[in-house]
């Protein structure tokens, strides 16, 4: 059995959180990997103060486990909701996009665990003295808004360079993925694309459909030059982006082509035009399934291949 430090930290069963996949991760989602024994986690996304509300509400009446709540930092409503949180005393919240350091007293002073998500050193650096309980350094690799480095490079740097538990996110979608990031140091890993696929997701059927079918090759990320890059399926969206982007648009040409985009693929379904954010590791989702199985399975192969791992040292079980 797998246990590490974000086991107790949190007290859940598995050192998994679920990605807060903005317009993804609702209720229903979360619930359902918290009830399997990780950390679901609801994405406030772009969300009103009361419609994240009314999700808090309805997880609470399907789960008694710990859940947490993502505030995207670049939502026009993000102090609202920060303060919501508070006095919700939310068990967890996990920021993205952007700087948490003002909110980090007030999560703190209401007895809410605070695990940011970080991009480079200096930023988990930062926050680990700002009192983060723990860090998500998420590679390049993940779906949405991403920073530059790889899961490979980051999560063994920031491992070094700050003392709470550290959660590697991107490119992990199956045991092998977590055996390699415990091998560099993480004490645990966020998931989101496989749970894009779980049955319990309520993202459009069209966008399951594409992520299932998807190979190695067919992520892009457009928005580097606005400043908000990410991560997406490639489309017929990400061909107008990649026009603009070689014809020198404007910064605002490009902004207003990527407004709405996600709410058209994840709740309309319309995967061509729509922007249908998934990670590198979209290739290795292959079906629907259970958040419970996705849990345990996921699980059962890291615990197998670290035993196996032995055999590679001489002297061990392949001897
Ligand atoms: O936040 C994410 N992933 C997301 S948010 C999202 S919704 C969205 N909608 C429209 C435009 C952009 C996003 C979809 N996916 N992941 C966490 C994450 N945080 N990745 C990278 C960062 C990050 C980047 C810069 C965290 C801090 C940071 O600091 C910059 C600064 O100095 O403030």
């Amino acid at each position: 059995m797998i246990n590490t430090k974000i086991c107790s930290l949190l007290n859940i069963k598995y050192p998994i959180f679920q990605g807060g996949m903005a317009q993804i991760s609702d209720a229903c989602l979360a619930a359902a990997v918290s009830e399997a024994g990780g950390l679901g986690i609801i994405a406030a996304g772009n969300n009103t103060p009361e419609e994240v509300k009314k999700e808090i509400d309805k997880i609470r009446t399907l789960t008694d486990k710990p859940f947490g709540v993502n505030v995207m930092l670049l939502n026009k409503y993000a102090n609202d909701i920060s303060n919501l949180l508070a006095e919700e005393k939310v068990p967890v919240v996990i920021t993205g996009a952007g700087n948490p350091g003002r909110y980090m007293k007030l999560w703190k002073d209401a007895g809410i665990k605070v695990i940011p998500v970080v991009p480079s050193v200096a930023y988990a650096k930062h926050l680990e003295k700002a009192g983060a309980d723990a860090l998500i350094c998420e590679g390049t690799e993940s779906g949405g808004h991403v920073g530059e480095t790889t899961t490979m490079c980051l999560t063994p740097q920031v491992c070094d360079a700050v003392r709470v538990p550290v959660i590697a996110a991107g490119g992990i979608a199956d045991g092998r993925g977590i055996a390699a990031v415990f091998s560099l140091g993480a004490d645990g890993v966020q998931v989101g694309t496989r749970f894009l696929s779980a049955k319990e997701c309520n993202v459009h059927q069209n966008y399951k459909n594409k992520v299932i079918k998807s190979k190695d090759t067919d992520t892009a990320v457009t928005g580097r030059k606005t400043g908000h890059p990410v991560r997406v399926l490639k489309n017929k969206l990400v061909t107008k982006f990649k026009d603009l982007e070689k014809n020198n648009a404007t910064v605002e040409e490009m902004e207003s082509l990527g407004r709405g985009r996600l709410y058209k693929a994840a709740i309309e379904g319309d995967v061509d035009y729509g922007s249908v954010m998934s990670g590198q590791i979209a290739g290795l989702v292959k079906k629907e399934q259970t958040c419970e199985e996705i849990i345990t399975e996921m699980f059962y192969e890291a615990e197998t291949l670290i035993n196996n791992l032995h055999g590679f040292i001489s002297g061990g079980c392949n001897e």
